[in-house]
Formats: C-alpha cells, structure tokens, sequence
C-alpha cells in the first residue's frame, strides 16, 4: 500500500491541507489505489527534521513510499502514479495534447501554486491576529490580474483544460480547495468559476474538502 506523507490539520473552519499534497491525494483517489495518509508536523518541515530530509532531500512534502520506492515531488510523484497504475489514464493520448496538459500543469505549478497562492494559503494556518492580510490581498490581485484571465481563456469551449480530466486539471483542484475556505470572488470569471465548481463535483475531491475530517480523509485503508 502506498503512504502519503503530507501536513494537514483541523481549524474550526475547515480542515486544511498541503497544496502540493493534495495534488497526489487526487490522482490517488482518481485511480483507485490503495493508500493511507501520513500525517507531518508542520514544524518538522519547516525545521527540515532528518527524518523527513531522509525521505525528500528539500524537506518539503508531499512524499511517498510505494514499497521499496520513495518519491518526492507532486508533479514528479503524479506521472510516477500515471505510468504505474495506468487506469484510468490521466493524460491525454496525442502527442501535443499530451504536451498541452504538461504545459498547464507546470504553469498550474509555477505560476499559482508556488506563486499567488501561498501568501492567500499560509496566513490561513495562523490565528486571525497573526495574518498579513496585505499579502493576502497581493495573492488575490495576482490572481485577478495575472492567473484567471489566462485560464479563462484556455476553458474557451472546454469543460477541462483538455477537455477530458487529466493531470492538468490536478493543481486546480488544490486552487479550488484554497479558495473555498479563503471565500474570494470569481464572479469576474465565469468560466473558471465554473470550472472550479465542476472539480469540487468530482468525488475524488471529498478527500481534499475542507469539510472533510482528517479522520475521514486518511486514505482507502482508514474506510
Ligand atoms: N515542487 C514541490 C513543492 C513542494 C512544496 O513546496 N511543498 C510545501 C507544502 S505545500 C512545503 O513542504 N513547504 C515547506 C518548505 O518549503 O520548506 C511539489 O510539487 O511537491
């Protein structure tokens, strides 16, 4: 069985997760596989324990072990899981629209979730008074200005950014669990509003649901 190591933790407001790891949690519930849920204190990440350098050599999660193998790396860990348990497939069969969805998933990565997203994300993690809600405001405005115009085009008559749901689509569903409990309007953006409404429709979502427990969410072996 395959562990995901990952941070997540309850607040009154929901249950809150790794971006990143949340990315591998849905293509392991789109799969079917079987797997449970490590749980990493934040501290230890943070500090760059050992024992998690030991596992992932930047410190950061998520990380699996699939038997003898350990990966680290969302994007990397994700083509691993596609090639390895090959159904269903989660990218595309032609060459360019294979490209197209590495493409998104890698400005997905880039451009959002290592970018605009962290300042709107992390200060959700820390009591209301600790918050640097200038930065959140700055990590919203990038995604107005910057990220949902873009998108709103690439979803010009497509219902997925390649039309059927591949890896491409795995970041956004992180985006939309960041944004359901951040609450930020995207009426501007009736496309990606739709778009994010459809990912929090797909059932592998329930495990990155802010309203799902931890207790809930800890994989195939917890249920
Ligand atoms: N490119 C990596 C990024 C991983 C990453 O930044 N993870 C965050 C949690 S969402 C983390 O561990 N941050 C701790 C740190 O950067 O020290 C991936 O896709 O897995």
């Amino acid at each position: 069985m395959i562990v995901l190591y990952t941070m997540e933790r309850e607040y009154p407001y929901g249950t809150l997760r790794s971006t990143n790891a949340s990315k591998t949690k849905v293509v392991l519930e789109e799969k079917g596989i079987d797997y449970r849920v490590e749980t990493v204190r934040p501290g230890d990440v943070w500090k760059k324990v050992p024992e998690v350098l030991a596992k992932h050599p930047l410190g950061k999660v998520p990380y699996i072990d699939d038997g003898e193998l350990t990966l680290y790396d969302s994007t990397v860990i994700n083509e691993y899981l596609n090639d390895a348990y090959p159904q269903p497939p989660l990218l595309p069969a032609d060459p360019a629209l294979r490209g197209r969805a590495r493409a998104l998933e890698n400005y997905a990565d880039e451009g959002i979730l290592s970018r605009h997203l962290p300042p709107i994300w992390m200060p959700w993690w820390s009591p209301e008074d600790k918050r640097d809600t200038e930065a959140m405001e700055k990590g919203r405005e990038g995604l107005r200005v910057q990220t949902f115009p873009f998108v709103e085009e690439q979803l010009e008559g497509r219902e997925y950014l390649c039309d059927e749901f591949t890896l491409a689509d795995v970041p956004f569903m992180a985006i939309a669990m960041v944004l359901q409990v951040d609450g930020m309007d995207v009426d501007a953006f009736p496309r990606v509003k739709a778009y994010l409404e459809r990912l929090r429709g797909r059932p592998s979502y329930r495990s990155i649901d802010p309203t799902t427990s931890l207790a809930d969410s800890a994989g195939s072996a917890a249920q």
